[in-house]
């Protein structure tokens, strides 16, 4: 009898890895939660570029949301932290270690509640990280009561009113000193791969709010964050193409209908432009077209602001090259001289 064939080897990206490298543990969310697809999102952006897992750190706080970095990337270095508390946990981790790539999975609740005051200190020293926040409007986790960026006027399952005005966390990382920031739609693929992506190409902190739908309790008539509304009112500034440095660039547009934004390590950023006049390099234009859309009931979506040339923190505090976590003793350690100085001063 003829052997039977050989099983085929899977397919691996341009540092050997398969698919199966970059997934996680099974996701214990609701099936149809938006956290679940954008889980899927990270997995196939992180196989496509090639990003080594073990450079990738994962953090969150507490949340649905929250406990999505244990359904992706198990090879990399992870930490969950308390609710509203990751981004001092991030930061300590990123300046330890500056090789890193930091991905931060938050909510609605967890970064525009009871983590606000974190969530704007992040922001505005621009750490060069990715934070996603996986919003839902409501803490989808104690069972779907209005967090901070629910709209007016959308109502619970019960149908409670929301009467608090909401925060717009894409207007408040652009204006706190964020310098990559975009909106996007859990059911939006390409939208959502092409900004991960560029995401993870930026230096700086790039803020991504993606809204994602809780289908167990947000998802009804009524509400502004469920997979219906986002149908109806999603406007997407542009179409985003993304070509990594390590490939050929072969996408040419006529003069004038797209904005070419170099990305520092050589990748480049195409945003074909399907609004006439929006460039997201204009933080100012960038801060009215949100409060535009808010007033004419739309979400926008695609790369609100980007900055390519602003400090980030690590350059402000004029960090070594060499990660200060593996720094050797005798480069952090002041020789007995000058220890024998600074006493002889106090002395
Ligand atoms: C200090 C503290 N306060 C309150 C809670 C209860 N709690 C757990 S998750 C959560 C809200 C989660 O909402 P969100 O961040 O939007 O995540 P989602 O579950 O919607 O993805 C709250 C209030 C807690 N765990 N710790
Ligand atoms: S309760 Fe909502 S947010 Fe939480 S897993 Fe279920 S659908 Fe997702
Ligand atoms: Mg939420």
């Amino acid at each position: 009898m003829a052997d039977s064939p050989a099983p085929a080897a899977p397919k691996t990206n341009r540092i050997g890895l398969a698919l199966q490298d970059y997934k996680g543990g099974k996701s214990t969310l609701c099936a149809g939660c938006g956290h679940n697809a954008i889980s899927e999102r990270i997995v196939e952006a992180m196989y496509d570029l090639g990003v080594s897992p073990e450079r990738v750190a994962k953090f969150s706080g507490i949340g649905c949301s929250s406990k999505s970095p244990a359904y992706f990337l198990s090879r990399s270095h992870a930490f969950n932290g308390l609710h509203g508390r990751m981004p001092s946990i991030a930061t300590g981790a990123l300046l330890a270690n500056r090789s890193l790539v930091g991905l931060g999975v938050s909510g609605d609740g967890d970064s525009a509640s009871i983590g606000i005051g974190q969530f704007m200190h992040l922001m505005r020293r621009n750490l060069p990280m990715i934070y996603i926040i996986e919003d839902n409007g409501v803490y989808g986790l104690t069972k779907g009561q209005f967090s901070a960026t629910a709209d007016v006027g959308s109502t619970q399952k019960t149908g409670a009113v929301n009467e608090l005005p909401p925060i717009d966390t894409c207007a408040l990382a652009i204006q706190l000193g964020a310098t990559f920031v975009g909106r996007s739609f859990s059911g939006d693929k390409k939208q959502l791969s092409a900004m991960l992506k560029a995401a993870v190409a930026h230096r700086g902190t790039v803020m991504l709010d993606v809204v994602s739908p809780c289908v167990t309790f947000n998802d009804h008539e009524g509400s502004t964050k469920s997979y219906a509304y986002m149908k109806d009112h999603d406007e997407p500034l542009h179409e985003i193409g993304f070509v990594p440095a390590y490939e050929e660039i072969d996408v040419e547009y006529p003069p004038g209908t797209a904005i070419d934004v170099k990305m520092h390590d050589g990748s480049r950023l195409t945003l074909r432009k399907l609004e006439e006049g929006y460039d997201p390099r204009d933080k100012i234009l960038a801060v009215r077209r949100l409060m535009e859309a808010e007033q004419r009931d739309e979400v926008l979506t695609g790369i609100l602001y980007v900055n390519t040339s602003a400090p980030t923190f690590v350059d402000q505090l004029k960090l070594v090259d060499e990660p200060l976590a593996t720094l050797p003793e005798s480069a952090v350690r002041p020789p007995r001289s000058v220890l024998d100085e600074v006493m002889a001063r106090l002395g």
